[in-house]
């Protein structure tokens, strides 16, 4: 059985989801907070009625409940095995409390493992465990974790539980790594690339596309850090670029816009920075500048208009460089003079043709999200 896990793309990259009862390792570079990506996930499974379970050997239960509940963040009944509040003289209520300090690693780790036997066992019902993180005990050595991997395994299918199992790469030797991977059922890679100064998080599996996230407020989204929306003179961008974005600033003089728009977009597990151009052709110099490095195009046309069309195909030449993927908003769609999709669709002679409306907000959401799965095409 597949389950879900809030991330739309990992679970397409997972053929549905996470298999129940699998053990999945996040195997991670240094910058990425991998521990709120799990509690993404977990919050996920434990409001599809999971128990959650979550041993940790970093932060205390109560840091962890904090950082959920910020993110709004499902948590409710969630089992803690506590392996640091002992060490840290804190006190704690965790219904798994370990009572030996994190520093005598092979002490450490002998106590943490039976904790985890134990949660896992005594805890009824279906279970999503959170084992945060293997690092601590890497001084035990690598076989010694893939063993207790392997036999955590069996005890996970037979107890009816999912394991997630975190681990950040501190520059381990590649042999200790390979051990750990070749424990479990799959790999998810957490990295970091730097583009144009910026540091982007992703995730990925085997030799798949690297899928870019962010980690926002409000949980993880997939990123794009720029699509340009473009398209002739009053056909709604700066209005979609508003009705479409938490904030958004347009520089319009007159009501039109002369410079650019700026949204930030975050809904429905996607997140990104989008930019409109000015649709007059005396600023036609500005669409070469707001075209760099962008990642998708949405090219917005009046469908009242049908005279504008060709100048809307220009405006993409402009900008669209190769492979880059766009999709156009059938705009106004609203007004009783507006073209249906299909029959712009059928003029421009281009593929993805949405029906949109900046006043009713009908299509911008589905149009948003196919331009995403059409950057991120995982399959
Ligand atoms: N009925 C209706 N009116 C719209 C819609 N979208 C935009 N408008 C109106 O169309 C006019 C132009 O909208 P803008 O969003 O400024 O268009 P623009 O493409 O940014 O225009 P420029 O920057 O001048 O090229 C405004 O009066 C909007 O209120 C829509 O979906 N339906
Ligand atoms: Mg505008």
């Amino acid at each position: 059985m597949k389950l879900t896990i809030g991330i739309e793309k990992l679970e397409e990259m997972l053929s549905g989801g996470i298999d129940s009862k699998s053990s999945v390792l996040l195997l991670t570079d240094t910058m990425v907070d991998k521990a709120s990506f799990s509690q993404h996930m977990l919050s996920a499974r434990i409001i599809d009625g999971d128990v959650g379970i979550y041993l940790t050997t970093t932060k205390t239960p109560q840091q962890i409940l904090k950082n959920m509940y910020d993110h709004g963040w499902e948590s409710k009944g969630m089992v803690f095995v506590d392996c640091i509040s002992y060490t840290l003289s804190r006190e704690s209520d965790a219904k798994y409390l370990m009572r030996e300090a994190i520093t005598n690693t092979n002490a450490a780790w002998k106590n943490a493992a039976e904790l985890f036997r134990d949660a896992l066992t005594k805890t009824k019902g279906f279970k999503f465990v959170v084992f945060d993180c293997l690092e601590t005990f890497m001084g035990v050595g690598s076989g010694e974790i893939a063993k207790k991997i392997v036999e955590w395994k069996k005890l996970a299918k037979d107890t009816n539980t999912t394991c997630i199992y975190l681990l950040t790469n501190w520059g381990y030797k590649e042999e200790d790594i390979k051990k750990i991977c070749g424990s479990v059922d799959v790999v998810v890679n957490l990295g970091t690339v730097e583009k144009k100064l910026l540091w982007m998080n992703y995730f990925t599996i085997g030799d798949k596309p690297k899928i870019f996230f962010s980690t926002t407020p409000t949980g993880v989204g997939i990123y794009v850090p720029k699509i340009l929306i473009t398209g002739p003179f009053h056909a709604g961008k700066s209005s979609i670029v508003k009705a479409l974005s938490e904030r958004a600033i347009s520089i319009d003089r007159l009501g039109t816009t002369v410079a650019l728009d700026h949204g930030y977009i975050e809904k429905k597990g996607m997140v990104c920075d989008i930019f409109g151009t000015p649709g007059q052709e005396r600023f036609d110099w500005i669409l070469k500048i707001l075209a760099k490095d962008i990642w998708g195009i949405i090219l917005v046309v009046d469908s009242t208009q049908p005279g504008t069309f060709g100048r809307a195909l220009e405006m993409l030449e402009e900008v669209k460089g190769y492979g880059i993927p766009f999709i156009v908003f059938a705009n106004k769609q609203d007004l009783p003079k507006a073209l249906k999709p299909t029959k712009v669709k059928k003029k421009l002679g281009v593929i993805d043709v949405i029906g949109t409306s900046a006043k009713t907000k009908q299509g911008l959401d589905e149009g948003l999200k196919l331009l995403f799965d059409k950057i991120f095409k995982v399959k």
